[in-house]
């Protein structure tokens, strides 16, 4: 067999783990944890030695092979896994899929940055610029009938689930042809045919609606999966805790993505919660749990597959915790470095980490992306922004009679 590492992944290496091999089987460990500990998918695979069977489990648990040491060894049960997962590569058009959506992303927030002060848009806007990773893997993963519950920081997961930009822009305008009729703002966007099912700012409070829509689903037997996004704050809110016990209970096939940037507005992470894992929390109510870079959305997409397939599969719900960074004020559309509470050195430790960037150099060194083409790129995405923008600013504000009175 050979199994030829792919170059720049090395990020599960330390997902890597291999208990107990012994005797014949004892060089597959090594190849585990060295060579093949650089490639996406053995990296991502706990080999661990179950009472007399080898067991590979993947990055959420879920058993991908197993047989008895004596009559087949770990190097077959690999062997055989290796053909699986070679079908499953990501390959370079979904790098490229992942590059194309986070600089989409980008150059939306950036131009939503720039135009703010124009004070045409009258709404909060909570950016996403350096955390584009997360929603352009996660949504990668999903099919367009799957649904999402997003937050406060929604335009991201909004837009890579396949959301309208115009409506989305016209909503932050305050227009009529918004998404929410120009009444809700950047913080309550929503496309049911895209499946981006609504967004709540009020923290925690999408995640029981995600696990509702979960359970609908499941109660109507159809095969779909809906992911409650939420920031690293939110695991603090009761209520993520009680809409985990029900999923697990209920083995809905939800997923809870927390996108941990390490802050909730001002406060840091380290003075809210003891210094321990986050995934453990997903853990202690009984699902698969696991953190990977968020900042990679190779590694982000990989993950989210295998929680989607667990879900589908009636496995019920997993929790994913995704590393990574906002590079802007909480909210609002400057830098906000100055003001004490995070230093310089954090803030470009994580910028020299950048998603896109690093996408966008694998893209290069594989031939895939060069000067031109990328130009090309933003253009096309320019011209995109330029239109939705005229959309949204010529749209007329909603009238009188659309108002609702409730009481
Ligand atoms: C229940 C509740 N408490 C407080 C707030 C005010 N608030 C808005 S966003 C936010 C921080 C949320 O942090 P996190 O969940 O980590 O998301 P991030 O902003 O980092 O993306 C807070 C405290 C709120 N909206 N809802
Ligand atoms: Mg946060």
């Amino acid at each position: 067999m050979h199994l030829s590492a792919h170059g720049h992944v090395t990020r599960f290496a330390d997902r890597v783990e291999v208990i107990s091999v012994s005797g014949d089987d004892s060089h597959w460990e090594d190849q585990l944890k060295s060579g093949w500990g650089t490639t996406r998918f053995f990296a991502a695979i706990e080999a661990r030695k179950a009472n007399s069977d080898l067991v590979l489990v993947d990055v959420m648990g879920a058993i991908v092979m197993s047989g008895k040491s004596q009559q087949q060894g770990l190097g077959a049960i690999v062997d055989t896994y290796a053909g699986r997962a070679r079908n499953d590569d990501l390959g370079n058009d979904v790098s490229l899929a992942l590059y194309k959506d986070m600089l989409r992303n980008r150059r939306i927030e950036e131009e939503i940055a720039r135009r703010y002060t124009d004070q045409e848009m009258r709404c909060p806007v909570h950016l996403s610029i350096g955390q584009e990773a997360v929603s352009a893997g996660v949504c990668l993963a999903l099919d367009r009938q799957d649904q999402i519950v997003s937050t406060h920081r929604a335009h991201a997961h909004y837009l890579s689930k396949g959301g309208d930009l115009k409506a989305m822009l016209a909503e932050f305008h305050g227009k009529a042809s918004g998404c929410c009729g120009g009444r809700g703002g950047s913080m309550h966007i929503f496309d049911v045919p895209a499946g981006v099912l609504l967004s709540l700012p009020i923290v925690g409070s999408g995640i029981p609606v995600a696990a509702g829509a979960a359970l609908a689903m499941k109660q109507r037997a159809e095969p779909h999966v809906a992911v409650a996004f939420l920031g690293d704050a939110a695991v603090e809110e009761g209520v993520f805790h009680e809409a985990a016990n029900f999923a697990v209970l209920h083995s809905l096939p939800v997923i809870f993505v927390c996108e941990n940037n390490l802050y909730s507005v001002y406060t840091p992470l380290k003075t809210r919660q003891p210094d321990l894992p986050l995934e453990r929390l997903g853990r202690c109510h009984g699902m698969p749990s696991i953190t990977a870079d968020g900042n990679d959305a190779e590694a982000v997409l990989a993950v989210t597959r295998s929680a989607v397939a667990r879900a589908r599969a009636g496995d019920g719900p997993s929790f994913l915790v995704f590393d990574t960074y906002r590079w802007l004020e909480h909210c609002g559309p400057n830098y906000d470095n100055d003001i004490g509470y995070r230093t310089p050195a954090e803030f470009e430790a994580w910028r020299g980490r950048d998603p896109l960037s690093r996408m966008e150099e694998h893209l290069r060194n594989n031939g895939i992306l060069d000067a031109g083409k990328i130009a090309a790129l933003e253009a096309d995405i320019d011209s995109e922004i330029d239109i939705a923008f005229k959309f949204a600013l010529e749209s007329p504000l909603p009238g009188p009679g659309e108002v609702n009175v409730y009481a």
